[in-house]
C-alpha cells in the first residue's frame, strides 16, 4: 500500500476511536441528567465508532499495511444541555465527512481502487451520520416546544381564589 495512504488510514482509524470516546463522554452526561434513552443512543454511537475503526483495521491488515494506534486529547465532559451535545456531535460528524472526502481524493489520486471501494462505504455512512444528528436536533427542538405548550395549557387552568381581605 502507498505510504501516504497508509498514514492517512491510520490517522482516520485513530480519529474513529477518538470519536467513540467523545460519544462515550456524552452518554455519561446524558445519564447524569436522567436521560437514559439518550445515554443508550450515545452508547450505541460509541459502539458504531469502534466498528468504523475496526473496519479500517481489518482492511489494512488484509492489504498488508501496518496499523498504528495513537493517543488523543481528553474528550469534552462539560455540556450545557442535551441539545448542546447534539450540536457538537453534528459539527464533529461534518469534520469526519471532510476527512473521509479528503481520504477519497487521495485514494483516487494514487489510483488505489481497493481503498476507493472501501471508502465508498464511509461516504455513504457519513450521509447517515449527519442525517441522524440533524433529525435528533430537530426532534429535541420540537419536543421542547411541545413541552412548553403542555406547561402553557396547565398554567391556563390557574384561577384566582379570592381571599377574605376583611378577616383578621
Ligand atoms: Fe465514524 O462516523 Fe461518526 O464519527
Amino acid at each position: 500500500m502507498n505510504k501516504e495512504i497508509e498514514k492517512a488510514l491510520n490517522s482516520q482509524l485513530n480519529f474513529e476511536i477518538e470519536s467513540a470516546h467523545i460519544y462515550l463522554a456524552m452518554a455519561g452526561y446524558a445519564s447524569s441528567i436522567g436521560l437514559d434513552g439518550f445515554e443508550n443512543w450515545y452508547m450505541v454511537q460509541y459502539e458504531e465508532e469502534l466498528a468504523h475503526a475496526k473496519k479500517f483495521i481489518n482492511y489494512m491488515n488484509d492489504r498488508g499495511a501496518r496499523v498504528k494506534i495513537t493517543g488523543f486529547d481528553d474528550p469534552n465532559n462539560t455540556f450545557e444541555s442535551i441539545l448542546d451535545t447534539l450540536e457538537i456531535s453534528l459539527n464533529h460528524e461534518k469534520k469526519v465527512t471532510k476527512r473521509i472526502n479528503d481520504l477519497m481524493d487521495l485514494a483516487q489520486e494514487k489510483r488505489d481502487h481497493a481503498t476507493v471501494s472501501l471508502l465508498h462505504w464511509y461516504v455513504d455512512e457519513q450521509v447517515e451520520e449527519e442525517d441522524n444528528f440533524n433529525n435528533l436536533i430537530d426532534k429535541v427542538k420540537l419536543v421542547k416546544d411541545a413541552g412548553l405548550y403542555i406547561l402553557d395549557k396547565e398554567l391556563e387552568t390557574r384561577t384566582f381564589v379570592p381571599i377574605n381581605t376583611e378577616e383578621k
